[in-house]
């Protein structure tokens, strides 16, 4: 007897949904692709749903496209995550080609959701938001507006007293890493537990918290760009109300209250590891920058087994950093400690978890530990 299959159906209609059905005809092989950001070339971020499925039944998927995506050499080495309810993500064995990426699922509900990474979503941010400001000292000191009209928060934990260090963490500028968004429910997480290490660092110090720079690309489904397809982590030289409010809006907030130490949260494709770029490469880059830098990264190390210092970004040669990035931007503006904090699409393969690789969790609890080197370390700032 053959039993014929029906079609699945395949959404994205839904916030920072990405797919584009090519093919779905045959639920054994679904001919899928990747679609670019708004106003961009950029892709490579995904997130959709399959329903239909036939519990027992392999479905595998195919993303056509990814032999194009803007890094195609990231696919070898990252399996897809998938979830049944959209709380619990699991990675999903896949394979790269060299022109697609595939993965098969045997099915274990009629549903499944596949993504790029464990989104971050814009449901959650609110509550986020709401959660944040009902713990004692958190304040929404002030909200932006992205290109089409959506919040931008920033949140202060602290008084703003006279003589207190100020330490910016602003999120996800590429609205595809959100991993970023999750660290910063981490921090926030750990300001309501109010422990020790965080009544010791708040008597000295403020934290500034953008959690998410840009919620156009991220409901949007996109990769690196806002809804005017500007990379907003290459805007900090010429931010416009036009093109990049989002940047525009965190540069006057940082001018109003000034920085003393500032970390832009981010996610790589490539590299299977937890870690920092620098200013290394600034104009104006000085030994106490370097000492402020390796400090923190060798004090991380003490806190986390999901940071290292072996592998990461070629560091840039003196005088020669790229200063339209935040990090540089803003390290040369306020001399002052600052930093790219990368975390993996894939793993962080010093202290591997095969079953979800790098997650929303393990990014919470990466929060926790750099919030314990900043009470480290906050004497030393300045
Ligand atoms: C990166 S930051 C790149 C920093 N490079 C060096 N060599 N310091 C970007 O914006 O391209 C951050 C990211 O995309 O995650
Ligand atoms: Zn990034």
């Amino acid at each position: 007897m053959t039993v014929t299959l029906s079609p699945l159906h395949i959404d994205c209609d839904f916030d920072s949904g990405n797919i584009q059905v090519l093919d779905a005809s045959n639920p054994a092989q679904v001919q899928l692709a990747i679609r670019p950001d708004t106003h961009s070339g950029h892709y490579q971020w995904f997130h959709f749903k399959a329903s239909g499925l036939t519990p027992g039944q392999v479905h595998r998927f195919s993303l056509v496209n990814a032999g194009e995506s803007s890094y195609k050499q990231a696919w070898s080495g990252y399996h897809a995550v998938a979830s049944y309810d959209q709380q619990r993500w699991f990675r999903v064995p896949s394979e790269f080609d060299g022109k697609a990426l595939s993965f098969a699922l045997a099915a274990e509900q009629e549903q499944v959701w596949f993504a790029y990474f464990e989104p971050y979503p814009r449901a959650r941010h609110n509550q986020l938001i709401e959660r944040a400001q009902q713990i004692p000292g958190v304040v929404l000191l002030a909200h932006g507006r992205s290109v089409q009209g959506r919040d931008i928060p920033l949140l202060r934990a602290g008084d703003g007293a006279v003589g207190k260090r100020k330490l910016w963490l602003i999120a996800q500028q590429h609205p595809g890493e959100h991993m970023a968004e999750w660290f910063i429910e981490g921090l926030i997480d750990r300001l309501q537990a109010l422990d020790a290490t965080v009544q010791q660092l708040l008597s000295k110090a403020d934290l500034y918290l953008i959690p998410n720079m840009n919620p156009d690309g991220a409901f949007l489904g996109h990769l690196r760009t806002n809804f005017q397809g500007k990379d907003l982590n290459r805007a900090w030289q010429d931010a416009s109300i036009e093109f990049s409010p989002e940047v525009f809006f965190a540069q006057a907030q940082m001018k109003q209250y000034g920085v003393d130490a500032f970390i832009d949260v981010h996610g790589d494709e490539e590299i299977p590891h937890v870690f920092t770029a620098a200013c290394e490469g600034n104009p104006g880059y000085t030994p106490r920058l370097a000492k402020l830098e390796e400090q923190f990264r060798t004090t991380l190390c003490t806190h986390t087994r999901d940071f290292q210092t072996v592998h990461g970004y070629t560091r840039d040669e003196p005088g020669q950093a790229n200063t339209t990035l935040a990090c540089n931007a803003v390290g040369m503006a306020y001399d002052c400690l600052s930093l790219t904090l990368e975390m993996p699409f894939k793993d962080h393969d010093d202290a591997p978890n095969p079953h979800t690789g790098w997650s929303g969790a393990r990014s919470k609890a990466l929060a926790g530990a750099v919030l314990e080197t900043l009470a480290a370390m906050v004497d030393d700032l300045r």
